[in-house]
């Protein structure tokens, strides 16, 4: 049992804030990934105009690839939507793309990241206030996700990026409130990097929660670039059965190809 190692991508039309390594045609990227061993590609997508859904299929069927993810930070990206936005009508528009973005996932069997979608605290309302409206969109997202058989991500990203929801331990606290089977932790190594006492340690308490991992070093370069140690976390994963996906998502450092390649080579060194 090991681990299965994907790639973000992003079509060529995503927004500059897309955070992936190949920005292409999906064609060019989808077929690269194989080449270079992922076996899956994670795909960041503002709406479904931007997915020809089977034109990616026939895609991933000829280089027999997964996609075990479709991304949302675009919907954040573009005009700041998110589910504790104080204003009801753009929380609600919020989760109108968000749906969108579901229904796309089902087509793949895929599951949907909420990460920068979630929103921040806003000095307008109390915390609590912010809270609730997270939560009440979760529920409504986990409730169209439960029928079309879409599992939801919640990705703690570190403080310097957003002040709500940075820690593992945040993250499960979180999803205790909701109390939805199908909205899962979605760690990333390089935010656990800055926020988690251990890497190790919060896989060890957290890893009922996860259900997909982002995998970067700790510079978010490639895996073997900065000071992280992998022989370590694959050590505990692997010790804990877990055997989802660990997707690279990191910087397009020297340039994509080159990241690409080093991470996966670097990876499957280890699973
Ligand atoms: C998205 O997966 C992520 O990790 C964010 O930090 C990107 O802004
Ligand atoms: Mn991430």
């Amino acid at each position: 049992m090991s681990q299965r190692v994907g790639l973000a991508i992003a079509p060529e039309t995503a927004l500059p804030s897309a955070f992936v390594v190949f920005r292409d045609r999906l064609e060019t990227s989808i077929k690269k990934a194989a080449q270079l061993g992922y076996d899956g590609i994670e795909l960041a997508l503002l709406d479904r105009s931007q997915a020809d859904i089977d034109g990616i299929k026939r895609l991933l069927a000829e280089y027999h690839l997964e996609l075990p993810v479709v991304s949302t930070g675009q919907i954040y990206g573009q005009s700041a939507l998110c589910f504790t936005d104080p204003d009801e009508s753009r929380r609600k528009q919020a989760i109108a793309q968000s749906n969108c973005l579901m229904e796309v996932a089902a087509e793949f069997g895929a599951m949907i990241n909420i990460g920068r979608v979630r929103g921040p605290y806003f000095d307008t309302i109390s915390r609590q206030a912010a809270e609730d409206n997270f939560l009440r969109s979760m529920e409504e997202l986990a409730a169209l996700g439960r029928k079309l058989g879409v599992d939801l991500l919640l990705e703690p990203v570190n403080r310097y990026e957003i002040d709500f929801v940075n820690s593992c331990a945040e993250g499960a606290e979180i999803l205790d409130r909701l109390g939805c089977e199908n909205v899962k932790l979605m760690p990333d190594l390089f935010h656990m990097n800055i926020e988690e006492p251990s890497i190790e340690g919060s896989f060890r308490k957290y890893i009922d929660y996860i259900g997909y991992i982002h995998f970067a070093d700790s510079n978010r370069y490639a895996p073997g670039r900065g000071h992280l140690d992998f022989a370590s976390i694959f050590t505990v994963l692997t010790a804990l059965q877990y055997d989802g996906f660990i997707t690279v998502e990191i910087l397009p450092y020297p340039e994509p190809d080159v990241a690409a390649k080093e991470a996966v080579q670097y990876l499957r060194k280890y699973c």
